[in-house]
């Protein structure tokens, strides 16, 4: 009988694809979680099937004073908390850059950037304290590699990538560890339906005949860079679809 309480999970964008699979990998796998998303109701589902074991918060990661109340207000035996999932995120639209809506950059960045790093700002003293602890940073293929339409997206990503290199550099001596889990096409989750704006059609059209990562697979890429000895630090690792690769740079010419 192993008496050690269950490990604490927070993860933010717990209410729809990669967020969701990765709450309820952790809970399969014994973990305590936090589940954090602004749809509640979502939430609360996780809840019902999942019992005590899931704390579910409301939350909007671009509000700092959200992020302190929530904070503040975790009951005892859930301040402790060992992983930090910073999921929540989001793509908004695919125009060249001349012609994208300043609002959809703003979006982008208030969350992929702004809001993964006031997360990690507030939780990250605590792990340093106990000398333990694991930040997944969800990251995207997006972030290294350039396309046509991912102008702020994959900026807000490669900014990711490069926090979480710092946050490594940084945390050096503390037994905190720092992960970018960098996916590449999955299908089964909001993602492309967001992107698009709603578009059924144009968003089941990314995935046609592509056999695209599903959830899952990222969730099983997060438990298995969680369920390392603490010696292990995973700092990065890129996620595609068998069916995923590169394509040549392109010339214009005239
Ligand atoms: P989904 O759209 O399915 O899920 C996004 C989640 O983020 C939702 O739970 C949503 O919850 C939450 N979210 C969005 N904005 C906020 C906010 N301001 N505050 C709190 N939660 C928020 O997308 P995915 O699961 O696919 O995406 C998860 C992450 O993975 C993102 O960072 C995305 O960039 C990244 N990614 C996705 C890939 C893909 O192909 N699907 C590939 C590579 C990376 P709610 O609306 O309830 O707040
Ligand atoms: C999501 C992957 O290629 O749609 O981050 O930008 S992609």
């Amino acid at each position: 009988h192993d008496s050690t309480p269950a490990q604490i999970a927070l993860v933010t964008g717990a209410s729809a694809g990669f967020g969701r699979a990765i709450c309820e990998r952790f809970l399969r796998d014994g973990y305590r979680v936090i589940a954090a998303a602004r749809r509640m109701e979502r939430l609360l589902d996780l809840q019902q099937r999942y019992g005590d074991a899931v704390l579910p918060v409301a939350l909007d990661v671009r509000d700092e004073q959200a992020i302190a109340d929530m904070k503040a207000s975790l009951p005892e035996g859930w301040r402790d908390i060992d992983i930090l999932v910073n999921n929540a995120g989001l793509a908004l639209g695919t125009e060249k850059a001349q012609e994208a809506l300043l609002q959809d950059w703003r979006t982008m960045i208030d969350t992929n950037i702004t809001g993964l790093a006031l997360m990690t700002h507030a939780f990250l003293p605590g792990m340093v304290a106990r000398k333990r602890g694991l930040v997944v940073n969800i990251g995207s293929v997006a972030g290294k590699y350039p396309y046509p339409g991912g102008n702020v997206y994959g900026g807000t990503k490669a900014f990711v990538a490069q926090f979480s290199r710092n946050l490594r550099a940084d945390l050096a001596g503390t037994g905190v560890r720092v992960t970018d889990v960098q996916p590449g096409l999955c299908g089964d989750t909001e993602f492309s339906l967001t992107r698009y704006r709603g578009d059924q059609d144009k968003a089941d059209s990314v995935y046609a005949g592509a056999h695209p990562l599903g959830p899952d697979d990222i969730a099983e890429t997060v438990a298995w860079v969680a369920s390392l000895p603490p010696r292990v630090n995973i700092n990065a690792i890129e996620v595609m679809p068998t069916s995923q690769s590169f394509s040549a740079l392109t010339i214009t010419r005239n």
